[in-house]
């Protein structure tokens, strides 16, 4: 058969409906909304279709109504769907499809636009049911971090907000009303096209998915563009410009002139294999991690979702929903008995989320156990915490395998696999055995031990021959990388060479690739609701200097000895009663491990001693607070610090250094006291380092930081903020992604 016969039949079909998206499908994308217009040969080539018998064309857009009568003013005949679905006029006026209630919209267009501002190229677009936010136009260095602001706005208000849903389009964050969506046009076409109509469904974005999934099966669907995601469409042109010449031929054919040889003809979009738990999808990159950047129920199809806060997901979500990744991690469920649940698979959120759920007992021994209490004590030296039993080895094996299972079934052996952190350290070989051929790479956030430390673990040779099954494995310093050069020359058989380890007729290559953060997402000032809390905070102490320090509530911050030397300072400079107040942010963290239950209770008796032995009426030296804040609110405590001690016993970076940094203005910078024994510390030199195991020396050092004369303070935040901009988090994903490319 003729590959052009099935789709003759398509073009004489009759009735036959078009539905078609404009923008990305008919006309390529441009920087502005108002400036991308179909020409006049695309408005002619619409018209000439609808004015064919039995032929019915609409295009359905996202775009507001005056801007579709404008552009199709002389498309006689070619109907209309504005605003995704929102509003459709076939002749005569525009009408609504169903009753939606948008008003709640406009306080979240006037945030949006205050974060818009600082940009004057971004675009806030208010249509009836929906706010758009259009950053294309924003130059690339600012695009991240605006996008970054912009999430964290509409997000906060979605929580508040659950008719309404996020939409991320092309270069466009949308918050649209839920029950507004493309497919409202389907019935719409189809009862005004009549009996025995074909639909053909035109579409390049996420919100055409909706058109393409409500079709009959004597439908036809053309995604127009790259294949990023998985789609519901059966067939692809590669672009607009193919996508009129196609439509072109549908109109040579409908016309009945001689037939001419179709110019293109779309493409099948691959078929999943059958027979698998998750249908694979096209996505050719996967970022694997234990947890994912937002915890979604898959019980709850409303989509409420817990965030994940940190540096990873600020660094990642905007790169891979750029690259069009997929990021597949636990769900935070947990399923009774031994059995693990099926794939689950968003591909609708930005970027495309995939997660498993983990068996409790996994829960327990893999996380709770090899990875909490043996890895995480070990990779931070502190072998006294340590202890490793056979079973959660075990566990940790079988979870590695179904997670290798789970990536296996959702991208092609050819994708490129990011895995992250010592989770996950046993996924590369896991995923070899089931024939992946693509490119692997590690990122350990976490420090890698010297040599007599990584010795302690009882299965340390099989881990590392995992380890050197991946291509690529990223630590944040040379440190590290030394440390894990040095474990592979002792423990394993491979040779370590210059620029790569040579194991099995491989190269693998192990470099620093020190994270970053987003400078510009703690540079924002609160809005005056979120700003009051912290506020109260500061008024409490006010006309006393603030000490700051901020962390998760784990035994490697060094929060005790922290305390310890606060306790010292005020012993040994006595100056300083009164006049200096400690804060310390704990967020919770692991309060299953009894490890962190234990901490809890030393910081609390720590806090209690120094208060009690030192506090007055009219002063508390230390306000201690066990809970977590908004990012907004962080930065505006980093703001008001005069000195962050960011004083871990090891780290692997810590990005609470950074984040203080970025927050400081550039009049009156506070210091920074930031221990020695973290990553950090390699790239952030010009801040005073300290020993956290010394605390003498710390409550020494904390005297300097809050002596230090303002021009030292500007000279050394000068150099700090440089060290800072030049490797931001979207840096640092970009540059171990086109490393892990090279491997290829
Ligand atoms: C691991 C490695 C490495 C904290 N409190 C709140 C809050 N945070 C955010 C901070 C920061 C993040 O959490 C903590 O990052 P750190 O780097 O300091 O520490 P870990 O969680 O231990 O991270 C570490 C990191 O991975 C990245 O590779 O640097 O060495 O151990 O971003 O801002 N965020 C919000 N509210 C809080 O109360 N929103």
């Amino acid at each position: 058969m003729n590959p052009a016969d099935p789709w003759l039949a398509v073009a004489r079909h009759a009735p036959l409906a078009i539905l078609t998206d404009l923008d990305g499908t008919l006309i390529p994308f441009a920087a502005k909304p108002d400036e991308a217009r179909p020409s006049p040969e695309v408005v002619g080539l619409l018209r000439a279709l609808a004015a064919l018998p039995g032929t019915l064309v609409a295009v359905v857009s996202g775009r507001p109504r005056d801007e579709m009568d404008r552009m199709f003013a002389e498309a006689t005949g070619v109907w209309l769907v504005a605003e995704h679905g929102g509003w459709r006029r076939a002749e005569g006026a525009w009408q609504a499809p169903v009753p939606a209630d948008a008003s709640a919209l406009d306080g979240l267009a006037r945030s949006l636009e205050k974060v818009a501002e600082a940009s004057k190229k971004a675009l806030v677009e208010r249509k009836s049911w929906s706010v758009g936010f259009h950053y294309r136009a924003v130059p690339r260095r600012e695009k991240t971090g605006l996008l970054v602001a912009a999430q964290a706005v509409a997000r906060d208000w979605l929580s508040a907000n659950p008719a309404f849903e996020f939409l991320e389009g092309a270069e466009l964050l949308e918050i649209r009303a839920r029950n507004v969506r493309k497919s409202l046009a389907i019935p719409w076409v189809g009862e005004r096209a009549g009996a025995g109509a074909r639909l053909l469904a035109l579409g390049d974005d996420l919100t055409d998915e909706d058109v393409f999934a409500a079709l009959g099966p004597a439908d036809e669907s053309i995604i127009v563009g790259p294949l990023l995601r998985s789609t519901a469409a059966r067939w692809r042109l590669s672009g607009p410009l193919e996508a009129t010449a196609f439509l072109e031929w549908v109109r040579e054919v409908r016309r009945e002139a001689p037939t001419p040889p179709p110019p293109v003809l779309p493409v099948p979009v691959p078929a999943p294999p059958r027979g698998k738990r998750a249908a694979r999808t096209p996505h050719r990159l996967l970022v694997v991690s234990n947890r994912l950047p937002s915890l979604r129920s898959p019980v709850s199809p409303e989509g409420e979702r817990k965030k994940n806060v940190g540096g990873l997901v600020a660094a990642l979500e905007p790169v891979l929903s750029r690259r069009g990744g997929l990021w597949l991690g636990w769900s935070g469920q947990t399923t009774p008995g031994e059995a693990s649940a099926p794939v689950g698979v968003d591909d609708s959120s930005q970027p495309a989320l995939a997660w498993i759920d983990l068996p409790q007992d996994a829960y327990e021994k893999y996380y709770n156990g090899f990875c909490n209490r043996s890895l995480w004590p070990v990779f931070h030296t502190f072998p006294a915490r340590t202890r490793f039993a056979d079973d959660e080895w075990e566990s940790y094996e079988r979870v590695n395998e179904a997670f290798a299972a789970a990536a296996g079934d959702l991208v092609d052996p050819t994708a490129s696999v990011w895995i992250h952190d010592y989770h996950l350290l046993l996924m590369a070989a896991a995923l070899r055995r089931r024939g992946h051929t693509g490119p692997l790479g590690l990122f350990l956030h976490v420090p890698f031990p010297a040599l007599d430390l990584y010795s302690t673990i009882p299965w340390g040779e099989q881990l590392l021959d995992a380890m050197l099954e991946f291509d690529l494995v990223g630590f944040h310093t040379p440190g590290y990388v030394k440390n894990f050069r040095e474990a592979v020359g002792a423990l394993s058989p491979a040779r370590l060479g210059d620029d790569a380890i040579e194991h099995r007729g491989r190269r693998i290559r192990a470099r620093a690739f020190p994270i970053g953060i987003v400078p510009e997402g703690f540079q924002e000032t609160p809005e005056p609701e979120t700003a009051a809390e912290v506020a109260a905070l500061l008024s409490a102490i006010a006309g006393t200097k603030l000490v700051l320090g901020v962390d998760r509530l784990d035994y490697t911050k060094g929060i005790p000895e922290r305390l310890e030397a606060f306790e010292r300072l005020l012993k040994q400079f006595p100056g300083w009663r009164g006049k200096v107040s400690m804060v310390q942010v704990s967020v919770p963290s692991r309060s299953d491990v009894p490890e962190y239950a234990e901490q809890r209770q030393r910081i609390e008796t720590a806090v209690g001693r120094v208060n009690g032995e030192f506090g007055e009426a009219h002063w508390v030296p230390v306000r201690y607070l066990y809970r977590s804040y908004g990012r907004n609110q962080l930065s505006q405590l980093y703001r008001a610090a005069d000195v962050a001690l960011v004083t871990p016993l090891r780290d692997g970076m810590n990005l609470v250094a950074k984040e203080f940094i970025a927050a400081q203005g550039a009049d009156n910078p506070g210091a920074l006291l930031l221990s020695r024994f973290t990553g950090a510390a390699v790239e952030l030199k010009d801040a005073l380092l300290t020993n956290p195991y010394h605390i003498d020396g710390m409550a020494r050092d904390l005297d300097r930081a809050l002596r230090m004369p303002l021009e030292e303070r500007q000279e050394r935040h000068a150099k700090l903020m440089a060290a800072v901009s030049k490797t931001t988090a979207v840096s640092w994903a970009e540059d171990f992604l086109a490393a892990l490319e090279a491997c290829r």
